[in-house]
């Protein structure tokens, strides 16, 4: 069946976080310095969330000079058994997916996209048929045109959707927990944009936050704190696991950032 490959959870490929974290780059929710120790406290408990649900963690070393290494969903954009490989659309960060490339290459056909092409895996969220590709401050019409080659050949449609400047990537406002569905932050996208969605579950926009979750079946989890959001999940029937995400939301990551699926 088309998709069920994009739907699973079996290995997460994921790295440690960068002792240099305090570094990263952050241009949205930064209210203090972040802190290496609580990320590494933070990581710690999402591997053990995903394993609890039944996902092998592979965590691969941090890079050296990379303080937003652990962020491996923008390194790699995985459709069936290709792993399309972005050029990420950070400078600081532009250099990360080479040994992401390395370790894939066992068992993906790489593909590496054009230079002067840009994107970043969070802006891509898959959705059933299609891949939603955000154009935002990091991924650009190139990158997207890029990775569209690559789903069509295999079946699949893409949507372009325009991330607006009050965010980062696609995936910071927006995912598809289950076939049909999709969690989009208020204020953020636009209900026109996403009228191919058979249900929308809406999050208010000050827990817009809280879109971005990792669904396994109607098992979902999504970060700590956003009462509305988790009451408006239970509502759509799923069952809810919580993850402190604060200091890896002062850098402008949410919990899909922290791997990539690959299998
Ligand atoms: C960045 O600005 O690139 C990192 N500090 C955060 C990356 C978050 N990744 C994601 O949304 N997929």
């Amino acid at each position: 069946m088309p998709g069920t490959f994009d739907r699973a959870r079996g290995r997460a490929l994921t790295r440690e976080v960068s002792p240099e974290f305090a570094d990263a780059v952050s241009s949205y929710f930064k209210t203090r310095e972040p802190d290496f120790e609580a990320a590494k406290r933070s990581q710690e408990a999402y591997f053990a969330a995903l394993r609890a649900h039944g996902t092998e963690v592979v965590t691969l070393p941090a890079i050296r000079g990379y303080p937003d290494c652990s962020f491996t969903e923008d390194t790699a954009v995985i459709i069936d058994d290709k792993a399309l490989i972005p050029n990420l659309g950070h400078p600081s960060r532009d250099g990360e997916q080479e040994s992401i490339a390395e370790y894939l290459d066992d068992s993906f056909e790489i593909a590496r996209m054009p230079k002067g092409a840009t994107l970043d895996g969070g802006d891509v969220v898959f959705y059933d048929d299609r891949f939603l590709v955000g154009i935002s401050t990091r991924t650009n019409r190139e990158g997207a045109s890029f990775l569209a080659d690559h789903a069509k050949e295999a079946g699949f449609g893409v949507q372009l959707l325009d991330v607006p400047e009050s965010t980062l990537h696609l995936t910071t406002v927006c995912s598809s927990p289950r076939t049909g569905t999709i969690v989009a932050a208020e204020g953020h996208l636009r209900s026109p944009d996403l009228s191919f969605a058979e249900e929308i579950i809406w999050i208010p926009a000050e827990e817009s936050y809280a879109a971005n979750t990792i669904a396994y079946g109607d098992r979902l989890i999504i970060a700590e704190g956003y009462k509305k959001a988790r009451q408006l999940m239970m509502d759509a029937g799923f069952s809810v696991t919580t993850l402190e995400m604060g200091e890896f939301r002062e850098v402008d990551a949410s919990l899909t950032c922290l791997s990539v699926f690959i299998g």
